[in-house]
């Protein structure tokens, strides 16, 4: 097996049980100690109570991992952005010098498909970013998803980024995106965006069939689950939107680029909205895990 199993995941895998991946660059890069720590043990916990094996997906020591001990979480939870970033390119640079990394949206998907997991919870997926017709920062995510046969549920994707673009990019790859119960494309921390989801299924048995008539049919990639934050946690589009103005301005004049735009935006909108993107965050996180541990259970039953 290319990836090392925790015995728990093990045995789901085997038994084709419900299984919910869950990517650690969320840990180490997008939330700051100690909330992260209790994100990573809490989501874990959602994904059981719904009745699925969580996985939390990450490279340890040169090893491509799914299930992390409590000890290994705390670990990414505690050394947190000095871990490295790792997308699907840097996959094989840190297994060949036996290093430690952090899987984002795309190299989680990778691993997992890898591993025989089909469905994953994350926070939001990275996309295209603003001015991206300038500066082409559009996330591997994308990509990603033309390729691993893994559903995805995220809560959109964040404001931070360009929409159209990213929705656009996804139509190119060939992706599926299906809101959750809603007709609206959700945008992170709102439940709104102004922007249509492509398509719309209402349960998680819906979703399984269709995950199953895609793969089925060797329709390679995989499928963005758009799951709007519940109405009690989210941040209006009109309150968050000066603040991301305001956190992009400072990535801008700071220079920041590349993989660190994600996570600098993260901890600035955090620092200027005094901690509140930050649990709307985390509740969008658990959010996720509940309906992928559903999308998980549905499609081990179908
Ligand atoms: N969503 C969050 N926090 C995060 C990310 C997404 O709420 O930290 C991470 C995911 O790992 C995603 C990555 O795959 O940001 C995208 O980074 P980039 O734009 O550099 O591809
Ligand atoms: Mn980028």
């Amino acid at each position: 097996m290319k990836v090392h199993l925790t015995e728990t995941v093990r045995r789901a895998v085997t038994s084709g049980a419900p299984i919910v991946a869950l990517e650690s660059t969320i840990i180490a890069h997008g939330m700051p100690f100690p909330q992260n720590l209790e994100m990573a043990r809490e989501v874990e916990e959602v994904v059981r109570r719904g009745g699925a094996v969580p996985a939390t997906i990450a490279i340890i020591n040169g090893e491509l991992r799914a299930g992390l001990s409590t000890d290994e979480l705390a670990h990414f939870a505690k050394t947190g952005p000095s871990i490295m970033k790792v997308s699907t390119r840097d996959i094989p640079y840190v297994v060949a010098r036996k290093d430690t990394g952090a899987t984002t949206v795309a190299s989680t998907m990778r691993i997992a498909a890898m591993a025989g997991i089909r469905v994953f919870a994350t926070g939001g997926i990275g996309g295209a970013h603003r001015e991206a017709n300038d500066t082409f920062d559009i996330s591997n995510d994308l990509h990603e998803f033309a390729i691993s046969d893994v559903a995805v549920v995220t809560a959109g994707a964040k404001a931070i980024l360009d929409l159209p673009i990213t929705l656009e990019v996804l139509e190119t790859n060939g992706v599926p995106v299906v809101g959750f119960g809603t007709s609206e494309f959700p945008a992170f921390y709102s439940r709104q965006s102004g922007l249509a989801a492509p398509m719309r299924l209402d349960t998680a048995a819906e979703f399984a069939a269709m995950m199953k008539a895609k793969w089925s049919l060797g329709l390679t990639g995989g499928v963005v689950v758009a799951n709007p934050i519940p109405q009690a946690d989210e941040i209006p589009a009109a309150e968050i939107t000066p603040h991301i103005t305001r956190a992009l301005a400072e990535a801008k004049q700071q220079g920041v680029a590349g993989k660190n735009v994600t996570p600098f935006l993260l901890k600035h909108l955090n620092e200027i909205t005094e901690g509140r993107s930050l649990k709307a965050n985390i509740a969008l996180v658990m959010n996720n895990a509940r309906v992928a541990a559903d999308i998980a259970v549905a499609y081990a039953r179908a």
